[in-house]
């Protein structure tokens, strides 16, 4: 079980407590009394950004507030001292951006018209229009002055609400010398408690400390408090998502307010939480400070880029007599409903994006267009990877591998966890158990497999260890407060902890990936930096003091949640580097934070074995999905404790739908690979992961039109189905790309009967059966131990690769078969990216994307590649490379008719081949081997 008390509560964090207090008392208050308000006239709008000063006349704060307007309708909301004392920290668009902040491109708009309202209640709103999208929807910004409250209105209706409910609160950043008496220590005095809104920053104080104690750890909080609180809503809605890492539902639950789920904020701030629990809010490995909010009316998002501790506290339809005074400037109805975020930040700048949508894909290309997409994987590591803590020497790699061959099952990776090392030392070997680690590798590399191996980014204190002394001598290492190296209790005792802040250091452990500096280590060898949070055992809350002082200045307790990233991009880094021409890497990493997706994939840390973690899985690997997080999945099986094999079974079949596959162990749990559990269930894992091989050409597609628009990957229910307001926060069924909807089971009790809601009025195609049936319907269907209902969605074309194979490498030449689920019009369409799956030539063109359509009983396949990549050299290279795979069937799925022939298009020339309608009602036809080649342009009419 967790041990919680080791952990802060909100009420244990100054911060927290104090602007939770202070919404209180904004809601409490009798009539619209703010602290804080625009002043006089100072809104103005030059060169893109509107700025205004909020002021706070008590608490003699002056702050400057930007709205800056970017490309498809973002406005990046920023505020900050006008005056600084010292500036906070600037630097996260630097790690988080796709291409910093340069690479931030304005809005193309020149049309604005800025002008100023004044309603019959004395508020001041100045009104700026700031662009059209492609449906031509209007998007206007309101400012009001007091309160001060800023909307994002589309066609004249809200959506997006900042500090509407009143809670903004500001810390201003103090010197020791003209610091408050505010709070000093986590003990909140009474009278602070009492008027949480006092900071009487006239007053001055030279000895003021502001050290915060927990348990035995004090924090000297050198800056003093610095942190702010601000209310975002999204009028209209009551499903609210996002802001991973938690074990908890889709849909967020309230944390405030009447009747509140959760008495805890959703807290971010990445920790290794041993053992966690699959329903609460307490922070986990990762963050995402994004959070969507969809409604049928609309989807908009606000992400906040900041990579200090945060707490967000969740409430629907919160009384505030703030937002009744600005009911009268904005077009709401009273009675819609109204859901709420109230965001509080440790330090840094408030920056954060307001993403208008209005349709859930808007919102995600939105949200790619500032932190990135899916870095394309190596297309092996859409496989299934077989993962232990420990595979005990090279005797057991082998043997597990020769296993997987005996029982047929494909799979891509095998992994080595920390005890494959000589003493915790990372980049090294344990010789006496692994003898010949350039031998093992090579006989993986026989049937096209991978070795991944963990490197953690603590290092051992130990001068006779090269990479330790070089680190020393090289002042790679973060310093404690003394200017010495900081050192922390890890795995291996001692150990010091790489300063990624620094330019150099990132660089200089990107190059122990090298062959040369990586000892027998070969091009089928990955990485796994786990314990990036980072993990140190005598940590506050198991890891880094928020004090300490990295490269540069920065504050630990400004990029905390930073730290893990830096990591993964480091090994990104090193393992792009070590080959010429080089290969995309592979890495998992165990902490993220937004932008991650660029660097490799995400597990969600130590699930345990039980129906619970089963089901938490899935909410938690959608929510990353739908924060742009989309190569994640979560330890197959139970990292904690021993599955029954039924468990076991039910965990493999629902992990082939995880973008990442991964099958994952405790050292003191009992073996599990698959063949273990005998009988019938080897064969039932066997199908599962088959059938997760068949679909990988579609699984790599999704992938690369992933990185093209940002759409997530694993999808709940409402991306695809927007307006059904019935699934807004269903995960026991969810969709793989627009195509696949599954509905694994998710208890216990051999044969089940499940029920399965079918959500468009559309036909729905069991894949795999001659089962159709219309939907919007509810079905009983049954689902023993040897199944799970996938149900394809009319209207999608799927690839498959049908020869079952031991590595998706042996599959590179196999013919496919092309899957088309006709729609209630007898339509569908569906594409497909091939490209070599290892290098970065895509990126000068090496690759086909084709798609596919359906329409008058004839299935064409033409060229999508985008525009800048058409007959570019480097395509025509690889269309060489690949210009023999053919398609070897075609199946047919749909509703009604039969066709007897097909005539077949390609290259000016046309042939007749049979079509055989099997099905019962003859409601699946295939061609078999028309022998179309997957490069080409090609029709295939189908003839009654
Ligand atoms: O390296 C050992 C484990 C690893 O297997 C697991 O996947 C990580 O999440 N690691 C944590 C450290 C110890 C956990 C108890």
């Amino acid at each position: 079980m967790v041990k919680v008390e080791d952990f802060k509560t909100c009420n244990d964090s100054r911060f927290c407590k104090l602007h939770r207090q202070f919404a209180d008392s904004a809601t409490k208050a009798s009539k619209a009394d703010p602290q804080y308000y625009v002043k006089k006239d100072s809104v103005a709008f030059a060169d893109n950004v509107l700025s205004a000063r909020i002021v706070n006349s008590q608490k003699n704060i002056d702050l400057s507030l930007t709205a800056t307007f970017l490309e498809q309708q973002i406005v990046r909301l920023r505020i900050q001292e006008a005056e600084p004392i010292k500036p906070r920290y600037q630097g996260c668009g630097e790690h988080v951006l796709k291409n910093g902040e340069a690479g931030l491109l304005n809005s193309s708009f020149s049309d604005y018209n800025l002008s100023i309202k004044n309603s019959t209640d004395g508020l001041t709103t100045h009104v700026l229009h700031f662009g059209k999208n492609s449906q031509n929807h209007d998007f206007t910004l309101l400012l009001t002055e007091k309160p001060w409250s800023l909307s994002i209105l589309q066609n004249d209706k809200p959506t997006i609400e900042v500090n509407s409910l009143g809670y903004f609160n500001f810390e201003n950043v103090k010197t020791h010398d003209s610091v408050s008496s505010v709070s000093p220590s986590n003990k909140i005095s009474d009278a602070t408690e009492n008027t949480p809104l006092a900071d009487n920053s006239t007053q001055t104080n030279t000895d003021v400390k502001h050290d915060e104690t927990f348990k035995s750890w004090t924090d000297s909080v050198p800056n003093g408090p610095q942190s702010f609180g601000i209310d975002i809503s999204f009028p209209g809605s009551s499903n609210l998502y996002g802001i991973p890492e938690h074990a908890s539902t889709l849909s967020l639950k309230t944390t405030r307010g009447a009747k509140e789920h959760y008495s805890e904020p959703y807290r971010l701030y990445n920790l290794d939480v041993f053992e966690y629990l699959e329903d609460s809010p307490m922070a986990l490995y990762g963050s995402v400070p994004l959070i969507l909010s969809h409604s049928s009316q609309h989807t908009v998002g606000l992400f906040s880029m900041n990579s200090a501790e945060t707490w967000v506290d969740i409430t629907k339809n919160q009384p505030s007599n703030i937002l009744n005074l600005l009911n009268k400037v904005v077009n709401r109805s009273n009675s819609a409903s109204f859901s709420s975020s109230h965001w509080i930040t440790e330090s840094g700048v408030l920056d954060m994006f307001l993403i208008p949508g209005p349709t859930p894909k808007e919102v995600f290309s939105q949200y790619a267009s500032l932190t990135g997409t899916t870095d394309l994987p190596r297309e092996f590591a859409l496989g299934y990877h077989q993962c232990r803590w420990n595979y005990l020497d090279q005797d057991d790699v082998l043997s597990v591998n020769q296993k997987f061959e005996e029982h047929r099952i494909p799979y891509d990776v095998i992994w080595l966890d920390i005890e494959h090392t000589d003493s915790k030392k990372y980049y090294t070997w344990d010789y006496k158990k692994f003898p010949d680690p350039v031998f093992m590798q090579n006989e993986l590399a026989k049937h096209g497999r991978n070795l991944v191996n963990v490197v953690d980014p603590h290092i051992k204190t130990d001068p006779g260890y090269s990479i330790s002394k070089t680190a020393a001598q090289n002042n790679h290492f973060i310093k404690n407060k003394n200017g010495k190296d900081f050192k922390g209790w890890c795995w291996p005792g001692d150990s010091n902890w790489v300063d990624y802040f620094n330019p150099e250091s990132l660089q200089w452990v990107s190059e122990q990936y090298s062959f040369k500096n990586y000892h027998n280590t070969t091009s089928n060898l990955f990485i796994w930096n786990d314990m990036n949070e980072p993990a140190i055992f005598n940590g506050p809350e198991i890891t880094m003091e928020k004090d300490i002082v990295h490269h540069g200045g920065i504050e630990h307790r400004d990029v905390h949640n930073i730290y893990g990233m830096l990591v993964q991009k480091s090994t990104f880094e090193g393992l792009s580097n070590r080959e010429n021409p080089p290969k995309r890497p592979f890495v998992l990493s165990r902490a993220y934070f937004a932008g991650t997706q660029r660097y490799g994939a995400i597990w969600t840390g130590d699930n345990t074995a039980d129906w619970n973690h089963l089901q938490v899985s899935i909410p938690m690997v959608l929510t990353n999905c739908l924060t742009g997080i989309n190569f994640n999945g979560a330890d197959v099986g139970g990292f904690f404790g021993n599955p029954s094999s039924e468990l076991l079974t039910r965990w493999y079949q629902l992990g082939i739908w995880y973008p990442f596959f991964r099958a994952h162990a405790h050292i003191d749990t009992k073996r599990r690979e698959p063949w273990l559990l005998g009988e019938p269930y080897v064969s039932h894992i066997r199908d599962a992961i088959q059938l997760r091989y068949r679909f990988l050409p579609y699984w790599y597609t999704l992938f690369y039109e992933n990185k093209q628009t940002g759409m997530p990957i694993a999808r709940p229910l409402w991306v695809e189905f927007p307006e059904n307001s019935n699934f807004y926060e269903t995960t026991t069924q969810f969709m793989v790309g627009s195509a696949l909807m599954i509905s694994p089971v998710l208890s216990e009790g051999d044969v089940v009967t499940q029920q399965i809601k079918l959500p468009s009025q559309e036909s729905y195609y069991e894949f795999d059966t001659d089962y159709s049936v219309p939907g919007p319907e509810t079905l009983t269907m049954q689902t023993p131990i040897d199944k799970q209902v996938i149900f394809a969605v009319g209207g999608n074309i799927i690839p498959t690769k049908d020869r079952p194979r031991r590595s998706s490498k042996l599959m590179k030449n196999d013919p496919y078969t092309i899957n088309v689920f006709t729609s209630m019009r007898g339509e569908a369409k569906g594409s497909l990216y091939i490209d070599d799956g290892e290098t970065f030539d895509y990126k000068k063109g090496a690759y086909i994307y084709r798609e596919f359509s359906f329409t008058n009983a004839t299935l064409y396949s033409k060229d999508a590649t985008p525009k800048e990549h058409i007959d570019s050299d480097s395509q025509k290279a690889f269309i060489e490379t690949i210009k023999d795979i053919r398609v070897e069937r075609v199946v047919i799925s749909k509703m009604y008719n039969s066709f007897t022939k097909a005539i077949i298009t390609e290259n000016g020339v046309q042939r007749e081949v049979e079509v055989t309608c099997t099905s019962k009602n003859k409601t699946k036809c295939v061609i078999r081997d028309p022998a179309v080649l997957i490069s080409n342009d090609w029709s295939i009419q189908l003839v009654f």
